[in-house]
């Protein structure tokens, strides 16, 4: 394919006034030209909300893209142009089955990221609420690309104990161990821990743990109960994923509050 021209992002609106191109995923291999991102509009750079989208561009002779803010080389490049947002990017997709056609991706990097924007249409319709196969989106943040996966991180336990008797500036150290229960490996998202009485910690688990793998997580910080009495404390994984049921451990002291509690310490 000598004189090959490829376009992923093609998107010539020209005086359309508002265009959102959002949450694509883009992939261009090999190509004489890699026009990963091509549009014009005579309003310039005004109308677009244009973020959010990865692109993955490998082996073409020459990278580019076209806008009303100028031309660009490279994702980077494209960035700083002034019209995408910053939250482009460019990282190497894996597939679930390329073999099969099965082009979702298994990227952590690229899963519960992109947030809900306004529908651009008056009828009123939701936006963004499922995916190529009509299944549901994430409520909060969506996946990159055309197919929603699921990503799990599950909290599983945790070795802390609350005493029987609090006393006003008692330090909490607390900890959970966590599992990755997705296909790719997992890092950078936060745990937090929180009493009812209103102290809270959020700390980011920097470490990579690789799906299957469990990590027990300490929190550098110690959680301050300023209040005597039954303390209610719960560690979770703070990770906005796919699902929310798994993420919590709870404790507790001077009683038991309820059956669905897990982990409950009674020191009566
Ligand atoms: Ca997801
Ligand atoms: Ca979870």
């Amino acid at each position: 394919m000598p004189y090959h021209y490829a376009y992923g992002l093609y998107v010539y609106p020209y005086y359309h006034q508002k265009v959102n191109v959002i949450g694509n995923h883009v992939d261009l291999q090999n190509n004489y030209y890699g026009y990963f991102a091509y549009t014009y509009n005579s309003g310039g750079t005004t109308p677009y909300t244009w973020d959010y989208n990865n692109y993955y561009l490998k082996g073409n002779g020459t990278n580019y893209a076209y806008g009303p803010a100028g031309t660009a080389a490279s994702v980077q490049d494209w960035i700083n142009t002034g019209l995408p947002g910053t939250h482009e990017t460019a990282i190497p997709p894996t597939y679930k089955d390329e073999a099969k056609g099965d082009f979702s991706l298994n990227v952590f990097e690229l899963q519960n990221k992109v947030p809900k924007f306004n529908s651009l249409h008056s009828w009123g319709q939701t936006w963004n609420d499922d995916d190529i196969n009509k299944n549901d989106r994430n409520p909060v943040r969506s996946d990159v690309g055309a197919f929603e996966g699921y990503m799990n991180i599950t909290g599983v336990k945790s070795d802390a104990t609350v005493p029987a008797q609090v006393c006003s500036g008692h330090q909490f150290e607390g900890d959970i161990t966590i599992l990755n229960s997705y296909t790719d490996t997992v890092y950078g998202f936060n745990v937090t821990m929180m009493s009812d009485r209103g102290a809270k910690i959020t700390q980011a688990v920097k470490d990579r743990i690789l799906p299957g793998a469990s990590l027990k997580v300490k929190f550098d910080e110690k959680l301050f109960l300023n209040e005597f009495g039954k303390t209610n404390i719960m560690i979770f994984v703070d990770a906005g994923d796919d699902n929310l049921s798994d993420d919590t451990i709870y404790l507790a002291n001077r009683g038991i509050a309820s059956t669905r509690w897990r982990n409950v310490y009674s020191f009566i």
